[in-house]
């Protein structure tokens, strides 16, 4: 039988990243529609007010990086941060 060490209940996993250059609500679709498109990811909720970006992923397919990349992609920054 398998001993999976990785629970399946923990493959998804939440972060809040810091987002720096939103000014407006297009902004904050830009960044969630773009988040949402990256493989992996189950859910993107971008706040304007906190600048904030919170994210919904599976780890098996993506990691954090990815979504920094995406963010800065889509022409925003995400300062480094408290890990987690
Ligand atoms: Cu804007």
């Amino acid at each position: 039988m398998d001993h999976d060490l990785n629970d399946s209940s923990n493959k998804l996993r939440e972060v809040t990243l810091p987002v720096e250059g939103m000014s407006c609500a297009s902004c904050v679709l830009t960044i969630e529609k773009s988040l949402q498109k990256v493989d992996g990811v189950t859910a993107a909720a971008v706040n304007l007010a906190l600048q904030t970006a919170e994210v919904k992923f599976d780890q098996q397919k993506a990691g954090i990086n990815d979504l920094i990349n995406t963010i800065n992609s889509a022409g925003y920054d995400v300062p480094p941060s408290r890990p987690d």
